[in-house]
């Protein structure tokens, strides 16, 4: 695979997100980007099989069912990319499809070199279609995808596995406004989206019995030691998954079992925590049908398609560039 990638990524930036979030006034907070070093990826592909998180498989039950009805909706020619691949296990059936009327060029954008050699591996092999990775920023890739495209040539972007719902709602809107500038009219975004359901099930999602997501949370203060020099106990902390009724969201947070002072040595910070404080380190937010619909009218799409689980409330949206 021919990947582009950009510079490493420079240690100070993350320095920089820790020592703002953790000395912020009022609520300490981590950005939830940072959860995924090699560790914390490895647990979210575990947290994707646990029988508590029913989100993944509802995101690949769907594109199983109905990958060739969103095909089909879709003008030719028209090229691939997909804003966070991850190991591109869920990807195969929409190339599968497109791959039965044309040659296909797939775009996994990813800031993980693994996860696009993962990606390389799990869909290199399918007939007609090829992989050209770009290791960057989702924009900055789906810029540099689009640039590369030829005259009347469209594209599908995907993005899947709720994965807009860790941002803001606002900024979630935000980020699909600055999606369709990228796009030209015809062109479609597949949005996956998780759905409001039963409190009880949306919280077992995110604190499973066997205790994987708190050990994907709490790598978060382990890759902090890691690269940053700090000295976390993390047996002083505790994982916690709240719903937020008025935001409608899952939060993750890591509550502090005591009063203690951590140092974190390249941010240069001594952070005190009371018995009890808390940092938040994810937001999951769920939406409701038509509120996908709506967004996409705000933001420059119409809704050309939407199918919806029936096992775990989750929705995939085929918007299309007006
Ligand atoms: C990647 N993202 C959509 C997952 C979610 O459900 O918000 C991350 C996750 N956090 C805890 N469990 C899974």
């Amino acid at each position: 695979m021919l990947t582009h990638s950009l510079p490493a990524r420079h240690v100070y930036e993350f320095a920089d997100a820790v020592r703002q979030g953790l000395t912020k006034p009022g609520q300490k907070e981590l950005p939830s980007k940072y959860l995924y070093d090699e560790v914390g990826s490895a647990l979210f592909e575990t947290i994707c099989v646990l029988p508590e998180y029913g989100l993944t498989r509802a995101d690949a039950r769907l594109l199983r069912e109905h990958s060739q009805e969103i095909v089909d909706r879709l003008p030719s020619p028209i090229q691939v990319a997909e804003l966070g691949s991850g190991s591109g296990k869920k990807t195969r059936w929409i190339l599968e499809a497109l791959s039965r009327r044309q040659k296909t060029y797939y775009y996994p954008i990813e800031i993980s070199s693994s996860a696009l050699a993962a990606c390389q591996k799990e869909l290199g092999q399918i007939d007609l279609v090829s992989i050209v990775g770009y290791e960057q920023p989702y924009l900055e890739g789906l810029r540099a995808v689009a640039e590369r495209r030829d005259d009347g040539e469209h594209l599908l972007v995907l993005f899947l596995g709720s994965t807009i719902g860790n941002f803001d709602r606002e900024a979630g809107e935000e980020f699909l406004r600055e999606v369709r500038e990228i796009l030209q009219i015809g062109d479609a975004l597949l949005l996956g989206t998780d759905l409001e359901k039963r409190v009880a099930d949306q919280l077992a999602a995110y604190d499973d019995p066997a205790g994987v997501t708190a050990a994907f949370n709490l790598n978060l203060l382990g890759r902090i030691n890691r690269e940053l020099g700090a000295n976390f106990d993390l047996s002083r902390f505790r994982h916690e998954a709240r719903w937020n009724a008025i935001d409608r969201r899952i939060e993750m947070h890591l509550r502090s079992t005591r009063r203690q002072c951590v140092e974190v040595a390249a941010a240069g910070s001594r952070v005190m925590f009371n018995e009890g404080e808390t940092i938040w380190t994810e937001s999951s937010h769920k939406y409701r049908p038509h509120e996908v619909v709506a967004m996409a009218e705000r933001t420059g799409f119409r809704c050309g398609g939407q199918w919806i689980d029936e096992e775990w409330p989750f929705a995939q949206n085929l918007l299309v560039s007006e």
